[in-house]
């Protein structure tokens, strides 16, 4: 029986098509700009995002990066969540690398943060203080349960941001689920803010490679920043492919994602031992807490493991569940009574 992995929609493996359009790809040096495929892909995206140019890098993490460096000098700081993706879990690359400050403003349930503490960060001109260059948001907000941040709030960030001069990057790497559960195009989203990226790789099922958008300039300050991290990647064509692909057929059907989604909330809710709001998951990831005593998120990760339902325990007592396309309605069924099952028979211990 193959598993069911709701680990991370990183895991998702390329389609058929994917691996038929990599194996055609028309390809050359993309460090010279000479891959056809990369350049159709970064068009593409930077259209879709409503921006001048884009550029193809390795990884969300790299994109993020990437941003940070063509936004910023040494020295300098950024304002993000305190739960953002790029603050908790890329290796602090924005200090280690890039010598950027950051500096975090509590991030809400919703996972925006609140413009007025916002604002407050933001330095004002004093010799002792780093200049504020840039403000980071996430769309959707995976720790925070992967929220979708409204046009509207993202236009209010990017005026604060206007106001004192600063940019904002806004990390999408789940863009396209905001785009899809928020009935928006992803132009809509990106229209305010300075730079985009996106992933490939998460629910849109690409097997690797994320698009920074932005304008023309920052892009040719993102492309030497690339070039730094040993980013450069030769003929990712073969890549690019699958991003195309991915772009083409893959966006549209994160809806079923977000469904079911929705149906694997309400199951986890109504099992007793379990808590979570299930009216608060409006994307693909799904963070739930047992509260069953004795039984902690490591124990039943490892249980049902050995039902080969897959996923990750995110605290001691917290599991996250991503759901992507290569979960069916019916897997969610079955992870659904697994779980129901171990429940019922973990008891409190004697
Ligand atoms: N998130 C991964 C893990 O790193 C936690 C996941 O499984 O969700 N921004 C956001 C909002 C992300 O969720 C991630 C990956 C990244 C950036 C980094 O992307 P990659 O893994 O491509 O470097």
């Amino acid at each position: 029986m193959a598993a069911i992995e709701l680990r991370s929609d990183t895991m998702t493996r390329p389609t058929p098509a994917m691996r038929r359009a990599m194996a055609a790809a028309e390809v050359g040096d993309d460090v010279f700009g000479e891959d056809p495929t990369v350049n159709r892909l970064e068009e593409m995206a930077a259209g879709l995002l409503g921006k001048e140019a884009a550029l193809f890098v390795t990884s969300g993490t790299q994109a993020n990066l990437v941003a940070i460096l063509a936004h910023c000098g040494r020295g300098e700081e950024m304002i993000l969540g305190d739960r953002a993706h790029s603050f908790f879990f890329e290796q602090g690359g924005s200090a280690a690398v890039a010598a950027v400050h950051p500096r975090t403003v509590k991030n809400l349930p919703d996972g925006t943060l609140d413009p007025a503490a916002l604002e407050e960060a933001i330095r004002p001109e004093n010799i002792h203080f780093p200049r504020t260059a840039l403000i980071c948001l996430e769309n959707t907000h995976n720790l925070c349960g992967g929220a979708p941040l409204a046009p509207d709030y993202v236009a209010s960030v990017a005026a604060i941001a206007r106001r004192h001069g600063v940019r904002l990057h806004v990390d999408g790497a789940r863009l396209f689920n905001a785009a899809v559960a928020l009935g928006v195009p992803a132009a809509e989203l990106a229209q305010p803010a300075d730079s985009v990226s996106f992933c490939l790789s998460k629910g849109l099922g690409a097997p690797a490679g994320s698009l920074l958008c932005g304008e023309r300039l920052f892009i040719a300050r993102a492309r030497r920043a690339r070039k730094l991290l040993g980013g450069g990647m030769r003929q990712a064509g073969v890549l690019a492919a699958a991003g195309i692909v991915a772009l083409e057929e893959m966006v549209e059907r994160l809806a079923l994602d977000h469904e079911n989604a929705s149906r694997l909330a309400h199951g986890l809710a109504a099992i007793e031992g379990l808590a979570l709001d299930p009216r608060a998951v409006r994307t693909n990831i799904v963070y739930f807490d047992v509260v069953k005593p004795g039984l902690t998120a490591a124990a039943l990760v490892a249980a049902l493991g050995r039902e080969g339902v897959r996923l990750l325990a995110t605290g001691p007592r917290t599991l996250r569940a991503v759901t992507h396309y290569e979960v069916t309605a019916r897997d969610i069924e079955t992870a659904l009574s697994a779980t129901a099952r171990i429940l019922e028979h973990r008891g409190p211990p004697a």
